[in-house]
């Protein structure tokens, strides 16, 4: 199994406009290589569905398409790092400003880990846009509740939030030389293949 050959913890993180296919290559690296995920929007949701404090807090800023708070991911990823078995994590969806990419620096650097990639899925607009309306579709379909983001106007939002706040990521990882670009407009199971390379190729 290809988890077989991982020697070494692996950290990589999912980086990629919203529809670029973070949540979707996560759960597939999950299963192929054995790593534990860190979806902050998945973290963030279940926060919201929970009914609690920090859950209320952040519905409302989610549904506008704005980004949450750095102190309150960064808080949710600090908590998650304590799980000490984990072979490597896929941090998909964080970090998504400069802020919280030097929090998540001086995390693992006191954890004593480095970074292994920063993989950014490259998308452009239109094909984003076609794949978050197809996924509300789909849910409204399947008689599933449709996410409360995945709606025109939300997502013009979103898009402006990712060009403005985390695409500067791009250069802050190229510059640390761990940026790996690829192109994900093509089908799930090719851009899989793509990134199991560049995490074999880390872990060896
Ligand atoms: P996220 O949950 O991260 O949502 P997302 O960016 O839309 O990505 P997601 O993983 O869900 O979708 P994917 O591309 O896999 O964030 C939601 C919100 O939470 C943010 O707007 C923000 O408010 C808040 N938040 C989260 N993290 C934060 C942080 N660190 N700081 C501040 N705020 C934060 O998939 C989309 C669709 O495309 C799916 O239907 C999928 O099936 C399809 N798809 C994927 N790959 C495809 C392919 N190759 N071909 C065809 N379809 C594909």
């Amino acid at each position: 199994a290809q988890s077989e050959t991982l020697t070494r913890m692996v950290n990589v993180i999912l980086l990629g406009p919203p529809g670029a296919g973070k949540g979707t290559q996560a759960e597939l690296l999950v299963k192929t290589h054995g790593l534990v995920q860190l979806s902050t929007g998945d973290m963030l949701r279940q926060a919201k569905a929970s009914g609690s404090e920090l859950g209320k807090r952040v519905a409302e800023v989610m549904e506008r398409g704005e980004l949450v708070t750095d102190d309150i991911v960064i808080g949710l990823i600090k908590e998650k790092l304590s799980d000490t078995k984990a072979k490597g994590f896929i941090f998909d969806g964080f970090p998504r400003t400069l802020a919280q990419a030097d929090a998540l620096g001086a995390l693992l650097e006191e954890a004593g880990v480095t970074l292994s990639a920063a993989i950014e899925l490259q998308v452009n607009d239109k094909i984003l846009v076609e794949r978050i309306l197809h996924r509300a579709e789909q849910a409204r379909a399947a008689g599933q509740p449709v996410r409360a983001d995945d709606n025109e106007e939300t997502l013009v939002q979103r898009l402006e939030a990712y060009h403005a706040q985390t695409a500067p990521l791009i250069d802050y990882y190229a510059s640390k030389g761990v940026l790996k670009p690829v192109d994900a407009m093509g089908e799930i199971d090719a851009i899989a293949g793509e990134l199991a390379a560049i995490v074999s190729q880390a872990s060896a």
